[in-house]
């Protein structure tokens, strides 16, 4: 079992490659107890005046090493991150309270994002292109952007760190990363990973503190060019009419409200253990999590009534104990919202089938638990079908078709993952195309990205851009085309072309 020492329980700022102690703190709690795990700063503004003025300096020489030799600390970063997979895995389960098993798979995902980005070092392909006049040559390449800042949230506190710093750093970026006050140990232990790797001091700088004060001025400085932000709607629409405001490049990750459809021909039993693991797992609070299950009216008693049955064999409770399979919410804001919603959907007419309540585990009792909830006879334009809970809530909505049911799925304002079950190859192509999300499924749950493809979602999910996968160098990359003209002479483009 990991333990933390009487050190590493009180966290610091790391600026310029320093652990710098700040004395205003607050107490971040385990969701599984609610007893105090560590403290965490709460900086005052002046942290990212300091941390700017060292990734300034800092980016210029990072800029000029080769993007190999870049990549080569993404490599040792992957490799202690691999190392030290059990303890980062545990310590994630202690701070954000997801099981011990989905701890480890995401402490893997970063692992897979460290390699690829470090192959990265050796493509950050460009292109080559004819010109239209003799004697010329044409490219164009990508450029670091100078300082990037990183806004975080706590549902997955060290893989969205990486899908976000790994490619801003081996583009020869310097980072200013504020993580969420939530889930403060992640972003710890990534530093002193970083440190271990050889990473130069002031290429990664960490600020602890609340958004309003330590986001709001990495939003205001001037010399931090782009934000890339994962959180919830309401708060990346500020951050990104702030950075509107200041021509700063913002890329937006903001939740979604996810669907599985189940058609009538689909294998039932394999439809509900995908709801389970995709609705349920990190407690819903997954940005993918399936909130809807958009069923077949042939099928829709067969699917509620096994989704009943598997619900009740969920174990919930500490996330450490291998027998859980269902951990705890992060912390009583997450529980109080989720009731809100529960009292929503009785009030909108939804029949509560499962679950709605809080639940008090045994010697667990200060923990956030929440009992698997399903809520049946809910209609589309619901509140509870169309807002992010955040939590293990799923929504059931009967259809007619395939047509209604892929209806159904983009009749709400955000546009993540999406999933169908089905056997039919005609409604796999159709449903693929149709479905308005960045992320599709067919014969699997909501959940589940690959590092090496492109994670972020339509309307409400986002502004356009991607994390992970190659896109997500777009983000932190300028284009720089150069024009090479060795023919001696004047030659003027789009006049001198028949010469
Ligand atoms: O999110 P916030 P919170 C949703 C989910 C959850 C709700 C609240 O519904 O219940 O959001 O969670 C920083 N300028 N999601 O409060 O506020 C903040 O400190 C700059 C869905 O944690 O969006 C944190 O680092 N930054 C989501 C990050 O933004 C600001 C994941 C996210 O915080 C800021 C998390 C400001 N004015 C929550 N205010 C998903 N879709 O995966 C806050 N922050």
């Amino acid at each position: 079992m990991t333990t933390l020492t009487n050190e590493e329980k009180i966290l610091k700022n790391f600026i310029n490659g320093e652990w710098i102690e700040v004395s205003n703190r607050e107490h971040v709690y385990n969701p599984a107890n609610g007893n105090v795990l560590v403290e965490v700063p709460n900086s005052n503004p002046e942290a990212i005046d300091q941390a700017v003025e060292a990734a300034r300096v800092a980016q210029k020489e990072w800029a000029l090493v080769p993007a190999p030799g870049r990549a080569e600390i993404l490599y040792k970063v992957g490799a202690i991150m691999k190392e030290r997979k059990e303890r980062l895995s545990q310590l994630l389960t202690l701070e954000n309270g997801k099981v011990i098993e989905e701890a480890r798979g995401e402490v893997q995902e970063g692992i897979d994002m460290a390699f690829y980005m470090a192959g990265e070092g050796r493509r950050l392909f460009g292109q080559t292109t004819p010109t239209e006049l003799k004697d010329k040559f044409a490219m164009s390449q990508r450029c670091p952007v100078g300082i990037v800042g990183i806004i975080t949230p706590w549902n997955f506190p060290i893989a969205i760190a990486t899908w976000k710093s790994f490619p801003a750093i081996v583009a020869g970026n310097a980072v200013i990363w504020k993580p969420s006050s939530e889930t403060p140990i992640m972003a710890y232990e990534l530093a002193k990973i970083f440190e271990e790797a050889g990473l130069p001091k002031g290429v990664i700088n960490i600020v602890y503190g609340s958004g309003t004060t330590i986001g709001q001025a990495m939003i205001e400085h001037e010399d931090i060019r782009v934000i890339s932000f994962t959180g919830s709607n309401e708060t990346g629409r500020k951050v990104a009419t702030e950075c509107g405001r200041q021509l700063k490049k913002v890329s937006l990750e903001m939740g979604g409200k996810n669907a599985v459809i189940v058609m009538e021909d689909a294998d039932i039993d394999l439809a509900v253990e995908g709801i389970l693991w995709s609705a349920f797992g990190t407690s819903g609070q997954r940005c993918t999590a399936c909130s809807r299950v958009i069923v077949h009216k042939d099928v829709r008693k067969t699917l509620e009534e096994r989704l009943l049955s598997a619900m009740e064999n969920l174990t919930i409770g500490d996330g450490l104990d291998p027998k859980s399979k269902v951990g705890p919410i992060i912390n009583q804001a997450g529980l109080d919202k989720i009731l809100k919603y529960i009292e929503i959907g009785k009030e909108e007419g939804a029949n509560l089938a499962a679950g709605g309540k809080q639940l008090t585990v045994e010697n667990y009792e200060n923990g956030f638990y929440f009992a698997p909830t399903l809520f049946t006879d809910v209609t589309i334009d619901m509140r509870i079908a169309q807002e992010e809970i955040f939590g293990p809530v799923v929504s059931l909505i009967e259809v007619n078709d395939l047509e209604e049911a892929i209806a159904a799925n983009n009749k709400v304002k955000y546009g993540l993952s999406s999933s169908i079950y089905t056997q039919d190859v005609n409604r796999v192509f159709k449903a693929q195309r149709d479905l308005d999300t960045g992320i599709v499924y067919v014969n699997a749950g909501t959940t589940g990205a690959e590092i090496h493809l492109p994670f972020g979602g339509t309307k409400g999910t986002g502004n356009g851009h991607r994390d992970s996968g190659v896109q997500a160098l777009d983000v932190f990359t300028e284009w720089k085309a150069v024009y090479v003209d060795y023919s001696g002479k004047l030659q003027r483009a789009q006049i001198d072309t028949d010469a």
